[in-house]
């Protein structure tokens, strides 16, 4: 499918005076920055802005600067002139309040990097080569003339660091380490960012790591490393939103594993399930897409029935299954 130019969208924006501008449920920290990023932009481009997030902001991205201006929507539609996605695979996934507060525009944008994305806006951008819609957002903003500044810099640089694993994930381009180099060129302290993003984790944080090294499991013959997150960890550390954010790396990182997966117990008894693939040959979005999930091929994510036991059995057998095809 032809995506929309990133000039025929900069026209349709330049036209416009009231922008909501919004991300998905639970948001990461791609999500967050390319939301502040691109909301701050149209501020500064004298836009009335409203930047949407369903879930808010999680405790460990609070320290982005401009997050302040994150609202949580209410369950009415705002008067808008045109609504942008970004980040989000699908219309849904931006949150019933956040569809409802965007039903009047006239106008949506869905600005995304998901091979699953079905082009659900009325004029789309989903650019599937890029590792991070922060990287996107940064060329979009660049190329048509939209303003950036310091924040907007520490913003889009959260959003392509988490995306890329900090630059390790084999989505990372050439082109990725040329926008950070501009970046730094005009000024962004990527060093301070990355501290916070990645070494100033709440001590709640490292407990749950210490119970993920107590109880992840290692099974199809070394090949898949897991971890169930029940209700009762998470209450015994007082959990909060964005606190297993990158815990999955330490299954990732075992030798000789091929993918790594983490199922967490929700307060409605759901199993939310996240799956890291290792190898190019395994795509875990396909494993994912079977219990009505999506994703990446490296990276993707489902949601399957309780309880944490039996989701977990039927989710590992799928990807035994998978991984026993490629042999
Ligand atoms: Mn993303």
């Amino acid at each position: 499918m032809t995506d929309d130019s990133f000039g025929a969208i900069a026209n349709a924006l330049r036209g416009c005076q009231r922008i909501a501008v919004a991300c998905h449920v639970r948001p990461d920290g791609d999500a967050i920055g390319s939301l502040v990023a691109f909301a701050r932009s149209m501020v500064l481009a004298g836009k009335t802005v409203h930047a949407l997030s369903e879930d808010g902001v999680p405790a460990n991205l609070e320290f982005l600067p401009l997050t302040g201006i994150i609202e949580k929507p209410d369950d009415y539609p705002l008067d808008l002139d045109v609504a942008v996605a970004l980040d989000t695979a699908t219309h849904e996934r931006l949150g019933e309040r956040t569809v409802k507060a965007m039903s009047a525009a006239p106008l949506l944008v869905n600005f995304d990097h998901h091979a699953t994305n079905p082009r659900y806006g009325h004029l789309n951008h989903v650019d599937t080569t890029s590792p991070a819609t922060g990287q996107i957002i940064y060329e979009f903003l660049t190329q048509q003339g939209f303003p950036v500044d310091a924040d907007i810099r520490d913003n889009l640089f959260a959003a392509i660091s988490t995306d890329t694993g900090s630059f390790q994930y084999n989505s990372t381009t050439a082109r990725t380490h040329r926008i950070i180099a501009e970046m730094i060129e005009a000024g962004l302290d990527a060093a301070t960012i990355s501290q916070k993003l990645y070494d100033e984790h709440p001590l709640r944080r490292v407990l749950l790591l210490k119970a993920l090294l107590n109880e992840m499991k290692i099974s199809a013959g070394g090949r898949i490393a897991s971890w169930a997150l029940t209700m009762a960890t998470q209450q015994g550390v007082d959990m909060e939103p964005g606190d297993t954010e990158g815990l999955i790396d330490t299954l990732r990182s075992i030798e000789g594993t091929m993918a790594a997966v983490v199922f967490e117990e929700t307060s409605e008894g759901k199993v939310r399930v996240s799956a890291r693939s290792k190898d190019v040959r395994l795509d875990v979005s396909l494993v994912c897409a079977q219990f009505g999930g999506g994703g990446h091929r490296m990276a993707a994510g489902a949601r399957l029935p309780g309880p944490i036991a039996v989701a977990e059995d039927k989710f590992l057998q799928s990807l035994t299954n998978e991984i026993t095809r490629l042999d």
